[in-house]
């Protein structure tokens, strides 16, 4: 049984292991909606299963690492949060390859927001009147974090500690379609 939060890559592990593509992939969270047996060899079968999340996420830091690489459906979250906190830990974690990508980016900004209107100056992402489009920048900086073009860093390590308590985002039906 392969088991997982949504969106990790369970069904490519087994399609991969399997060497054809019997189960449904795809970029989002919830592709696979109910278990699925998959035939590998006449010795071994492995059986798919749809991404499970906590009911509730107590652990802050947790809640976010979910949402940065899209385990959690982005229509339930602020995305411009998401984007604005991403970037924050990513310039503490690999500044170089963020300053790279993301040129006009102000690595000392005191406020994770000012980070995504950087990336808004940086690709020219300005609407008439001179606003910036920062929702645009959220989905663009999302999705390439999440396609491996920003850096690849790991968000965690073995030491960190994912037992204080705080309440901050109720993830159940976060993973399942309307
Ligand atoms: N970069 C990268 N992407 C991967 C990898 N494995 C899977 N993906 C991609 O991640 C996305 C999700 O893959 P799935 O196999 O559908 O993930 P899942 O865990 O089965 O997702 P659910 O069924 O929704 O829970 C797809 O776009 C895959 O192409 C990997 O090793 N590296
Ligand atoms: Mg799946």
């Amino acid at each position: 049984m392969v088991i997982g939060v949504p969106n990790v890559g369970k069904s490519t592990l087994i399609n991969r292991i399997a060497g054809a593509a019997r189960a449904q992939v795809g970029d989002r969270p919830g592709v696979t909606r109910s278990k699925q047996w998959v035939k590998v060899s006449d010795y071994l079968e492995l059986l798919d299963t749809p991404g499970l999340l906590w009911g509730k996420l107590e652990n802050e830091m947790l809640a976010k690492h979910l949402a940065y690489i899209g385990s959690i459906r982005d229509d339930v979250l602020d995305i411009e949060e998401i984007a604005s906190l991403l970037l924050y830990d990513l310039m503490q974690l690999c500044p170089n390859e963020l300053l790279n990508r993301y040129k006009k980016l102000d690595k000392d900004a005191g406020i994770p927001y000012e980070l995504l209107e950087g990336v808004c100056r940086s690709r020219g992402f300005v609407l008439s009147g001179g606003h910036l489009d920062t929702e645009r920048a959220a989905r663009i900086v999302l999705d390439e974090y999440r396609g491996g073009k920003i850096a690849n860093v790991s968000l965690e390590k073995p030491c960190d500690d994912f037992t204080s308590s705080v309440d901050s985002l109720d993830a159940s039906n976060a993973n399942t379609e309307e």
